[in-house]
């Protein structure tokens, strides 16, 4: 809130500062203020836990998620490391309340793996359900054997189909971005942005603006993409956000950075 006073009195050019004749008060609240921050620069186990999906077995042994310090929106910035056998995802410690409205943003990033193998996609929402049975490895890592990938109430995938995508032979050779929420009927309102091949490798900042009347807004590069018609699902509020997908190499990688909530 600023407070500006005006004054014109008898002094030199008419200005004085005794004589004040009319004030106003320029109010700008904004109505969302940002309560979640992650940049990749620190401790990645400060604000995630970090989950490596396990559920078709064979997984336990995998690289986690982790940063990195080559690539970023500027680096480091964040790599799934999911690959052909399961994906994996970090979980927000802090949950989100959606119910007066929420804003999230996130850039993604894909290498184009369009001409050559699969499994190079980077997600980002809010989680459905949490990490099921499963265990700490060593490391801290939880070994989740219950998923194959993160399910989200709602969610922004950024996917690029090569020749090894063989459950999706119609999108081979381009990259397509699914805009998703579950909605309050049960079901999942999808929009899909095909063929998005321009924007590979390029960062592209990505918002999901769930508003308070829950119809769901999704931006990429600040311009609207889709509305939803149906209202997103409320028996998913207070949950974590969830960024994750697949990385595989040597395809991929698919990476994220910046998240504001
Ligand atoms: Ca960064
Ligand atoms: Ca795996």
């Amino acid at each position: 809130m600023n407070i500006h006073a005006f004054y014109r009195g008898t002094g030199l050019g008419g200005w004085n500062q005794t004589d004040i004749k009319s004030i106003y008060i320029d109010v700008r609240i904004s109505n969302y203020n940002i309560v979640f921050s992650e940049d990749f620069g620190g401790n990645l186990t400060e604000k995630w836990d970090i989950v490596i999906f396990n559920s078709a077995g064979g997984s336990d042994n995998d690289d986690p998620p982790t940063t990195r310090d080559d690539y970023g929106n500027p680096p480091p910035c964040f790599d799934n490391k999911g690959d052909s056998w399961c994906g994996n995802a970090i979980f927000s410690k802090q949950t989100f309340d959606y119910s007066n409205g929420l804003i999230i943003e996130c850039d993604m990033w894909v290498k184009d793996a369009r001409y050559e193998g699969c499994w190079v996609s980077p997600s980002f929402g809010i989680a459905r359900e949490l990490p099921g049975d499963g265990y700490y490895r060593d490391d801290g890592v939880y070994i989740d054997n219950d998923h194959c990938d993160q399910k989200c109430v709602v969610s922004i995938d950024y996917v690029v189909y090569g020749p090894a995508c063989w459950m999706d032979p119609d999108k081979q050779g381009h990259a397509g971005i699914w805009y998703r929420i579950y909605n309050e009927s049960g079901g999942v309102e999808s929009y899909f942005e095909f063929p998005a091949d321009e924007g590979i490798e390029k960062w592209h900042t990505f918002r999901i603006y769930i508003r308070p009347d829950r119809y769901v807004e999704f931006y990429k590069d600040g311009k609207l993409v889709y509305t939803t018609h149906s209202r997103i699902s409320m028996e998913y509020n207070n949950m974590p956000l969830v960024l994750g997908g697949r990385s595989c190499e040597p395809y991929g990688p698919a990476l994220h950075d910046n998240v504001k909530v």
